[in-house]
Protein backbone atom coordinates (compact mmCIF):
# COMPACT_ATOMS: atom_id res chain seq x y z
CA UNK A 1 0.00 0.00 0.00
CA UNK A 2 2.76 2.27 -0.77
CA UNK A 3 1.79 5.71 -1.20
CA UNK A 4 2.74 8.13 -3.68
CA UNK A 5 6.35 9.47 -3.45
CA UNK A 6 6.83 6.80 -0.39
CA UNK A 7 8.87 3.82 -0.49
CA UNK A 8 8.49 1.05 -3.04
CA UNK A 9 8.19 -2.86 -2.22
CA UNK A 10 11.84 -3.08 -2.80
CA UNK A 11 12.97 -0.55 -0.06
CA UNK A 12 10.35 -2.43 1.99
CA UNK A 13 11.77 -5.65 1.45
CA UNK A 14 15.71 -4.35 2.19
CA UNK A 15 13.78 -2.87 5.47
CA UNK A 16 13.01 -6.33 6.55
CA UNK A 17 16.39 -8.02 6.25
CA UNK A 18 18.04 -5.46 7.81
CA UNK A 19 15.72 -6.12 10.97
CA UNK A 20 16.23 -9.96 10.75
CA UNK A 21 19.66 -9.52 11.06
CA UNK A 22 19.73 -6.74 13.93
CA UNK A 23 17.51 -9.79 15.69
CA UNK A 24 20.17 -12.39 14.87
CA UNK A 25 22.31 -10.35 16.58
CA UNK A 26 20.21 -9.22 19.56
CA UNK A 27 19.68 -13.14 20.12
CA UNK A 28 23.11 -13.75 19.93
CA UNK A 29 23.38 -11.41 22.73
CA UNK A 30 21.20 -12.69 24.70
CA UNK A 31 21.78 -16.12 24.30
CA UNK A 32 25.13 -14.93 26.14
CA UNK A 33 23.83 -13.43 28.66
CA UNK A 34 21.24 -15.94 29.63
CA UNK A 35 23.89 -18.78 29.84
CA UNK A 36 26.06 -16.74 31.56
CA UNK A 37 23.18 -15.98 34.02
CA UNK A 38 21.37 -19.01 35.53
CA UNK A 39 19.16 -16.73 38.18
CA UNK A 40 18.47 -14.09 34.95
CA UNK A 41 17.36 -17.33 33.11
CA UNK A 42 15.26 -18.55 35.66
CA UNK A 43 13.69 -15.55 36.38
CA UNK A 44 12.62 -14.80 32.38
CA UNK A 45 11.36 -18.54 32.19
CA UNK A 46 9.13 -17.81 36.04
CA UNK A 47 7.65 -14.58 34.51
CA UNK A 48 6.71 -16.52 31.68
CA UNK A 49 5.21 -19.49 33.46
CA UNK A 50 2.43 -17.00 34.71
CA UNK A 51 -0.38 -17.21 32.59
CA UNK A 52 1.53 -18.42 29.62
CA UNK A 53 2.81 -14.58 28.93
CA UNK A 54 5.27 -13.15 26.63
CA UNK A 55 8.37 -11.10 27.93
CA UNK A 56 8.92 -7.67 26.05
CA UNK A 57 11.99 -5.95 26.43
CA UNK A 58 11.61 -2.68 27.83
CA UNK A 59 15.89 -2.40 27.15
CA UNK A 60 19.35 -3.97 26.73
CA UNK A 61 22.09 -2.24 28.82
CA UNK A 62 25.77 -2.02 28.18
CA UNK A 63 28.65 -0.90 29.56
CA UNK A 64 31.94 0.56 28.28
CA UNK A 65 35.35 2.49 28.86
CA UNK A 66 34.93 6.16 27.65
CA UNK A 67 38.76 5.98 26.15
CA UNK A 68 40.15 6.53 22.79
CA UNK A 69 37.09 5.37 21.12
CA UNK A 70 36.31 2.30 23.19
CA UNK A 71 33.13 4.29 24.76
CA UNK A 72 29.28 4.83 24.32
CA UNK A 73 29.94 5.19 20.17
CA UNK A 74 31.67 1.99 19.72
CA UNK A 75 28.67 0.05 20.64
CA UNK A 76 26.36 2.78 19.38
CA UNK A 77 27.50 2.66 15.94
CA UNK A 78 25.94 -0.96 15.46
CA UNK A 79 22.93 0.09 16.40
CA UNK A 80 22.68 3.57 15.05
CA UNK A 81 23.51 1.71 11.63
CA UNK A 82 20.37 -0.47 11.85
CA UNK A 83 18.24 2.26 12.61
CA UNK A 84 18.36 3.15 16.47
CA UNK A 85 17.88 7.25 17.44
CA UNK A 86 20.36 9.04 19.69
CA UNK A 87 18.33 10.08 22.50
CA UNK A 88 19.23 11.90 25.93
CA UNK A 89 22.61 12.00 27.79
CA UNK A 90 22.45 11.27 30.92
CA UNK A 91 25.24 11.85 33.56
CA UNK A 92 26.39 10.64 36.95
CA UNK A 93 29.23 13.11 37.94
CA UNK A 94 29.67 11.31 41.73
CA UNK A 95 30.44 7.83 39.16
CA UNK A 96 32.16 9.49 36.91
CA UNK A 97 30.28 8.28 34.19
CA UNK A 98 27.62 9.23 31.37
CA UNK A 99 25.22 7.42 29.32
CA UNK A 100 22.79 8.02 26.02
CA UNK A 101 19.94 6.28 25.89
CA UNK A 102 18.91 4.81 21.62
CA UNK A 103 14.86 4.92 20.90
CA UNK A 104 14.59 1.67 18.37
CA UNK A 105 13.50 1.65 14.75
CA UNK A 106 9.67 1.20 13.58
CA UNK A 107 9.08 -2.69 14.13
CA UNK A 108 7.69 -4.77 11.26
CA UNK A 109 3.97 -5.77 12.11
CA UNK A 110 5.27 -9.17 13.05
CA UNK A 111 6.78 -7.85 16.15
CA UNK A 112 4.02 -7.24 18.07
CA UNK A 113 3.00 -11.11 18.02
CA UNK A 114 6.84 -11.77 19.11
CA UNK A 115 8.39 -12.85 22.21
CA UNK A 116 11.80 -11.21 24.07
CA UNK A 117 14.12 -10.44 20.70
CA UNK A 118 11.20 -11.64 18.49
CA UNK A 119 8.83 -8.66 20.14
CA UNK A 120 8.91 -4.88 20.02
CA UNK A 121 12.45 -3.85 19.39
CA UNK A 122 13.67 -3.08 22.74
CA UNK A 123 15.42 0.63 24.01
CA UNK A 124 19.16 0.73 24.40
CA UNK A 125 20.84 2.11 27.26
CA UNK A 126 25.03 2.60 26.86
CA UNK A 127 27.32 3.85 29.34
CA UNK A 128 30.86 4.92 29.54
CA UNK A 129 33.52 5.37 32.38
CA UNK A 130 35.27 8.61 32.44
CA UNK A 131 38.51 7.28 31.84
CA UNK A 132 40.58 10.69 32.29
CA UNK A 133 38.63 11.00 35.47
CA UNK A 134 40.21 8.13 36.86
CA UNK A 135 43.20 7.78 39.15
CA UNK A 136 46.91 7.70 37.22
CA UNK A 137 46.98 3.84 38.29
CA UNK A 138 43.64 3.00 37.46
CA UNK A 139 44.04 5.13 33.85
CA UNK A 140 47.29 2.71 33.36
CA UNK A 141 45.27 -0.37 34.19
CA UNK A 142 42.40 0.42 32.12
CA UNK A 143 44.41 1.83 28.72
CA UNK A 144 46.59 -0.87 28.98
CA UNK A 145 43.97 -3.46 28.12
CA UNK A 146 41.77 -1.44 25.44
CA UNK A 147 44.98 -0.32 23.80
CA UNK A 148 45.72 -4.05 23.77
CA UNK A 149 42.53 -4.98 21.70
CA UNK A 150 44.00 -3.18 18.71
CA UNK A 151 41.13 -2.24 16.45
CA UNK A 152 38.56 -4.50 18.85
CA UNK A 153 36.53 -1.11 19.37
CA UNK A 154 35.47 -0.94 16.03
CA UNK A 155 33.71 -4.85 16.73
CA UNK A 156 32.30 -4.45 19.87
CA UNK A 157 28.93 -5.76 18.79
CA UNK A 158 30.71 -8.62 17.49
CA UNK A 159 32.29 -9.05 20.81
CA UNK A 160 29.32 -8.73 22.48
CA UNK A 161 27.20 -11.63 20.32
CA UNK A 162 30.22 -13.54 20.66
CA UNK A 163 30.89 -13.18 24.52
CA UNK A 164 34.45 -12.43 24.03
CA UNK A 165 36.74 -9.97 25.40
CA UNK A 166 38.41 -8.03 23.00
CA UNK A 167 40.97 -7.47 25.47
CA UNK A 168 43.52 -10.24 27.14
CA UNK A 169 42.48 -11.22 30.51
CA UNK A 170 43.66 -9.15 33.23
CA UNK A 171 45.57 -10.17 36.36
CA UNK A 172 43.65 -10.56 39.86
CA UNK A 173 45.14 -7.44 41.40
CA UNK A 174 44.46 -5.14 38.49
CA UNK A 175 41.14 -6.77 38.79
CA UNK A 176 40.90 -5.27 42.95
CA UNK A 177 42.91 -2.01 42.25
CA UNK A 178 40.25 -1.01 39.96
CA UNK A 179 37.25 -2.46 42.05
CA UNK A 180 38.71 -0.43 45.01
CA UNK A 181 37.89 2.89 42.75
CA UNK A 182 35.04 1.94 40.55
CA UNK A 183 32.86 -1.71 40.60
CA UNK A 184 32.16 0.17 37.34
CA UNK A 185 35.60 -0.14 35.51
CA UNK A 186 36.08 -3.99 37.31
CA UNK A 187 32.78 -5.27 35.90
CA UNK A 188 34.05 -3.74 32.22
CA UNK A 189 37.26 -5.16 32.37
CA UNK A 190 36.18 -8.64 33.31
CA UNK A 191 32.56 -8.34 31.32
CA UNK A 192 33.67 -6.39 28.59
CA UNK A 193 30.69 -5.81 26.19
CA UNK A 194 28.27 -8.44 27.50
CA UNK A 195 25.40 -7.34 28.12
CA UNK A 196 25.14 -5.77 31.44
CA UNK A 197 21.24 -6.49 31.92
CA UNK A 198 17.46 -7.11 29.75
CA UNK A 199 14.75 -5.07 31.39
CA UNK A 200 11.29 -6.37 31.32
CA UNK A 201 8.54 -4.35 30.30
CA UNK A 202 6.35 -5.02 33.17
CA UNK A 203 3.41 -3.10 31.85
CA UNK A 204 3.12 -5.24 28.44
CA UNK A 205 2.62 -8.72 31.03
CA UNK A 206 -1.03 -9.56 30.76
CA UNK A 207 -0.74 -11.41 34.16
CA UNK A 208 -0.69 -10.10 37.56
CA UNK A 209 2.86 -9.28 37.53
CA UNK A 210 1.61 -6.75 35.34
CA UNK A 211 2.22 -4.00 38.44
CA UNK A 212 5.62 -3.94 39.28
CA UNK A 213 4.51 -4.18 43.23
CA UNK A 214 3.07 -7.54 42.29
CA UNK A 215 6.51 -8.55 40.58
CA UNK A 216 8.39 -7.18 43.47
CA UNK A 217 6.92 -9.94 45.54
CA UNK A 218 6.93 -12.43 43.29
CA UNK A 219 10.35 -11.91 42.35
CA UNK A 220 11.61 -12.36 46.32
CA UNK A 221 8.80 -15.07 47.27
CA UNK A 222 10.52 -17.11 44.95
CA UNK A 223 14.16 -16.60 46.26
CA UNK A 224 15.64 -13.85 44.42
CA UNK A 225 17.53 -10.75 46.20
CA UNK A 226 16.11 -7.37 44.90
CA UNK A 227 18.78 -4.39 44.54
CA UNK A 228 17.76 -2.09 47.73
CA UNK A 229 20.03 0.29 47.07
CA UNK A 230 17.60 3.57 47.99
CA UNK A 231 14.94 1.32 48.35
CA UNK A 232 13.60 -1.64 46.40
CA UNK A 233 11.45 -0.01 43.70
CA UNK A 234 12.71 2.92 41.95
CA UNK A 235 10.25 6.18 41.11
CA UNK A 236 10.81 8.78 38.51
CA UNK A 237 10.58 12.83 39.87
CA UNK A 238 7.29 12.67 37.50
CA UNK A 239 6.07 9.52 39.05
CA UNK A 240 5.91 7.73 35.80
CA UNK A 241 9.10 5.43 35.35
CA UNK A 242 8.79 2.70 38.14
CA UNK A 243 12.44 -0.01 37.83
CA UNK A 244 13.41 -2.40 40.00
CA UNK A 245 16.71 -5.14 39.26
CA UNK A 246 17.36 -8.28 40.61
CA UNK A 247 21.65 -8.63 42.33
CA UNK A 248 23.64 -9.39 39.91
CA UNK A 249 24.79 -13.41 39.46
CA UNK A 250 28.37 -14.12 39.75
CA UNK A 251 30.55 -16.00 37.87
CA UNK A 252 34.10 -17.81 38.39
CA UNK A 253 36.93 -15.80 36.53
CA UNK A 254 40.28 -17.08 35.64
CA UNK A 255 42.53 -14.42 36.03
CA UNK A 256 45.99 -13.93 33.72
CA UNK A 257 47.81 -14.92 36.79
CA UNK A 258 46.38 -17.92 37.70
CA UNK A 259 43.92 -16.64 40.46
CA UNK A 260 40.61 -17.63 40.07
CA UNK A 261 37.37 -15.88 42.20
CA UNK A 262 33.71 -15.17 41.72
CA UNK A 263 33.43 -11.69 39.80
CA UNK A 264 29.90 -10.11 39.30
CA UNK A 265 28.10 -10.91 35.61
CA UNK A 266 24.69 -9.35 35.09
CA UNK A 267 21.45 -9.24 36.71
CA UNK A 268 17.73 -8.01 35.19
CA UNK A 269 15.76 -5.56 35.86
CA UNK A 270 12.01 -4.55 35.63
CA UNK A 271 10.69 -1.34 34.38
CA UNK A 272 6.64 -0.27 34.54
CA UNK A 273 6.31 3.04 32.22
CA UNK A 274 2.63 4.29 33.32
CA UNK A 275 0.33 6.55 30.79
CA UNK A 276 1.56 9.77 30.34
CA UNK A 277 -1.00 12.34 32.00
CA UNK A 278 -2.36 14.07 28.26
CA UNK A 279 -3.14 10.20 27.18
CA UNK A 280 -5.28 9.30 30.67
CA UNK A 281 -8.50 9.05 29.22
CA UNK A 282 -7.94 6.85 26.29
CA UNK A 283 -8.97 3.36 27.15
CA UNK A 284 -6.85 0.54 27.81
CA UNK A 285 -7.07 -1.19 25.18
CA UNK A 286 -6.15 1.79 23.01
CA UNK A 287 -3.09 2.41 24.91
CA UNK A 288 0.38 1.82 23.31
CA UNK A 289 3.91 2.30 24.00
CA UNK A 290 3.84 5.96 22.66
CA UNK A 291 1.42 6.95 25.18
CA UNK A 292 3.53 6.07 28.02
CA UNK A 293 6.29 7.49 29.72
CA UNK A 294 9.43 7.17 27.66
CA UNK A 295 13.14 7.55 28.33
CA UNK A 296 15.11 7.07 31.23
CA UNK A 297 16.10 9.28 35.18
CA UNK A 298 19.45 9.70 36.42
CA UNK A 299 17.74 9.23 40.09
CA UNK A 300 16.66 5.58 39.41
CA UNK A 301 19.66 4.06 37.12
CA UNK A 302 22.20 5.93 39.80
CA UNK A 303 21.00 3.56 41.93
CA UNK A 304 20.43 0.66 39.65
CA UNK A 305 24.14 0.56 38.59
CA UNK A 306 24.46 -0.51 42.07
CA UNK A 307 23.14 -4.02 41.12
CA UNK A 308 26.68 -5.38 40.26
CA UNK A 309 28.30 -3.98 43.24
CA UNK A 310 30.19 -5.93 45.87
CA UNK A 311 28.32 -3.99 48.91
CA UNK A 312 25.08 -5.46 47.55
CA UNK A 313 25.57 -8.23 46.94
CA UNK A 314 27.00 -9.37 50.58
CA UNK A 315 23.48 -7.76 51.98
CA UNK A 316 24.63 -4.60 52.91
CA UNK A 317 21.41 -3.00 53.88
C1 LIG B 1 22.96 0.65 34.04
C2 LIG B 1 22.13 1.19 35.21
C3 LIG B 1 21.01 2.13 34.77
C4 LIG B 1 18.54 2.11 33.91
O1 LIG B 1 17.65 1.47 33.35
O2 LIG B 1 18.37 3.28 34.32
C5 LIG B 1 19.87 1.44 34.12
C6 LIG B 1 24.09 -0.27 34.43
O3 LIG B 1 24.06 -0.89 35.51
O4 LIG B 1 25.02 -0.37 33.64
O5 LIG B 1 19.93 0.32 33.74
NI1 LIG C 1 18.33 -0.50 32.86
Amino acid sequence: TAKPGNAPQQSQSRIKGAESFLRNVLASMEAVYLNRNPSAKAILELVRSVDNDKICYDHLAFRTFGTDGHGIDSLANFFLDFGYTRQEELSFPAKKLKAFWFSPPANSDAAYDGDGVHGPLPRVFISELLVDLMSPQTQDIIRKYTESSHKGKKHAALASALGSLTWEKPSHSEFVQLARESEYAAWSLVNGYAVNHVTISIHRLKSHLRNIKNLNEFIEENGYKLNSEGGVLKVSPDGLLLQSSTLADSVSFEFSDGITTTVPCSYIEFAERLVLPQFKHLPETEVKEQHRRDGFEVGNADKIFESTSKQQQTGKA
